[in-house]
């Protein structure tokens, strides 16, 4: 008697198992060909990793007896949280329902009854936030099954040996929560699903105009005022807290995102002058542009607030934003046009944007952090420290983009081709999955500052009923390009790997979506 469908459709996610490794614009459908539906000789295994070698000995989970431990050569084991923590969830994707009793006393195949932890790095990271160093490589044993999906049944057939690490060490999801708050149950399953797909960033797109859910200490008036809901759509300290601590456990770092001058409209609710007063003709509007940059309060204002920002978010680097800055209210505003005259600006207010992300930028350094811009803020000439991020999202002609930044020494991560929110009809997976982020002129040198890319899913359509079967699978597709090696492009081979491993995420609770017609094996009992 084989086990039930289910129990070995997971263990082939073992073969994807973080576990080990982390411990540690528009487009016509006409354009997309359905790919063609063979059986990958990888099976379910997705990201495909960097090295499989298949040998011919066929195994079998002991169901009763199967467990995840530790090595004892293991650097780490028992005393580490995060280590216990991945070995439950890792059996739970195993053995979704219960162990069964007595499944496999007629062997028809060695069973397998452990799986060894062997951690290796000297110093583990039990304790700390994962960071741009963090070591993701493991050597993972696996095995794979066949799925003959018609006869619902499954084989196991062969031992396997994979190595693996990421070919980008910035593979990264950028959510919104402002244009729709979405609840902390929202924002850790999708945390879960990320690690899943071996995303390492969760970009936290946290305020923007429409509302302000962060609840500041130092500026509690921000989401009171700001937030769609004073304490049902905030986060609270404690929230960011679990939202870091779920995404520390499953190797993903929390980089928040507190976008300004542009963007910022929610913030003027709770904050007396910190927005530019529009005027028309000669006499305010009653509404609000961009932060004002000349006044001496902004800078006191964004000092504390970066200040706490910095303590509650332990990622080294924090995202400043400096995107699309609307400049018709700054031109309509008279003390701003004095004090460009003042300064010498002329009527280039590019040069009062880059005035006041410099003096923001200043503040920020004095935090220790690093920070990561938009790809306006270098455009317009800002002087940069060394280790800042350019994050490049402008759709067209994104290779110049590249060429240029890391000309100039900046490393960079790219999001242009891998806005999710653009949706259409049809199988849009291909044209994210088909995207070379390597494929500008430049040396070796200046490709090497590419250090991987986000998949972005801005807000303004999606919240909590519709936000995750939108990005998964997806951003599943990113996700491989990110994490495998470049020759990883046959996109007749990822389909069925891509079903599959869509199918084990609806299975584990996350309802991705499907990617054409069919079913999943789990579908049947
Ligand atoms: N919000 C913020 C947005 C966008 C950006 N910044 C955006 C712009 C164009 C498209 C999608 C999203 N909604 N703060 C640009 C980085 Cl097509």
């Amino acid at each position: 008697k084989t086990p039930p469908l289910s129990r070995q459709l997971s263990f082939t996610a073992l073969l994807l198992a973080v576990v080990v490794c982390r411990a540690t614009q528009d487009y016509g459908y006409k354009d997309v060909e359905e790919p063609t539906l063979g059986d990958s000789q990888y099976g379910s295994l997705w990201p495909l990793p960097q090295k499989v070698q298949m040998s011919t000995v066929a195994f079998k989970l002991s169901g009763v007896s199967f467990q995840i431990v530790d090595a004892k050569e293991s650097s780490s084991g028992a005393s580490c949280s995060l280590l216990q923590n991945a070995y439950r969830r890792y059996d739970e994707y195993i053995f979704p329902i219960s162990r069964m009793q007595g499944q496999n006393k007629k062997k028809a195949f060695a069973s397998v009854s452990e799986l060894q932890v062997w951690i290796t790095s000297a110093d583990s990271e039990c304790d700390n936030y994962p960071s741009v160093t963090s070591d993701e490589s493991c050597e993972c044993p696996g095995m794979m099954f066949v799925f003959l999906v018609g006869a619902l049944s499954q084989v196991p057939i062969n031992r396997t040996e994979i190595q693996d690490f990421p070919r980008f060490t910035h593979r990264g999801l950028l959510l919104d929560s402002s244009r729709h708050f979405l609840p902390i149950k929202v924002i850790l399953a999708n945390l879960e699903a990320m690690a899943w797909n071996k995303f390492n960033v969760f970009h936290w797109h946290i305020v923007d105009d429409p509302s302000f859910p962060y609840m500041s200490r130092t500026f509690p008036q921000l989401s009171q005022q700001g937030a769609y809901h004073p304490y049902t759509h905030v986060y609270t300290p404690s929230d960011v807290k679990m939202i870091i601590e779920f995404a520390r456990l499953r190797g993903i770092r929390v980089v928040s995102e507190f976008d300004t001058p542009g963007h910022t409209q929610s913030w003027g609710k709770g904050q007396k002058d910190l927005l530019t007063p529009c005027y028309s003709g000669a006499s305010p509007s009653g509404s609000f542009g961009p932060v004002n940059p000349i006044l001496n309060t902004t800078y006191d204002f964004m000092a504390m607030f970066f200040k706490e920002v910095s303590t509650v978010f332990p990622d080294a680097y924090i995202h400043l934003g400096g995107d699309e800055v609307d400049f018709s209210c700054w031109k309509s505003n008279p003390d701003i046009q004095k004090f460009m005259a003042q300064q010498g600006f002329g009527t280039d207010y590019s040069k009062l944007e880059s005035f006041y992300i410099q003096r923001l930028l200043d503040i920020v350094t004095t935090t220790n952090k690093g920070y990561m811009i938009w790809q306006e803020v270098i455009d317009n000439g800002v002087k940069l420290k060394s280790n800042t991020v350019v994050h490049v999202w402008m759709g067209n002609k994104f290779e110049e983009e590249l060429q240029k930044v890391t000309e100039a020494g900046f490393t960079t991560i790219l999001s242009a081709p891998w806005y999710l929110d653009y949706i259409s009809y049809g199988q849009d997976w291909q044209k994210y999955y088909k995207v070379e982020p390597l494929s500008f002129n430049g040396t070796d040198a200046q490709k090497k500052l590419v250090v991987g890319g986000e998949a972005c899913l801005w807000g303004e359509y999606v919240d909590a009923t519709n936000l995750t079967p939108r990005l998964w699978p997806r951003a599943s597709a990113v996700g491989e390009r990110l994490w495998s090696d470049k020759d990883v492009k046959d996109t007749n081979d990822a389909y069925s790997r891509l079903i599959q491993h869509r199918c084990r995420m609806v299975q584990r609770g996350i309802p991705a979506e499907p990617l054409f017609t069919g079913y999943c094996a789990h579908e049947y009992k």
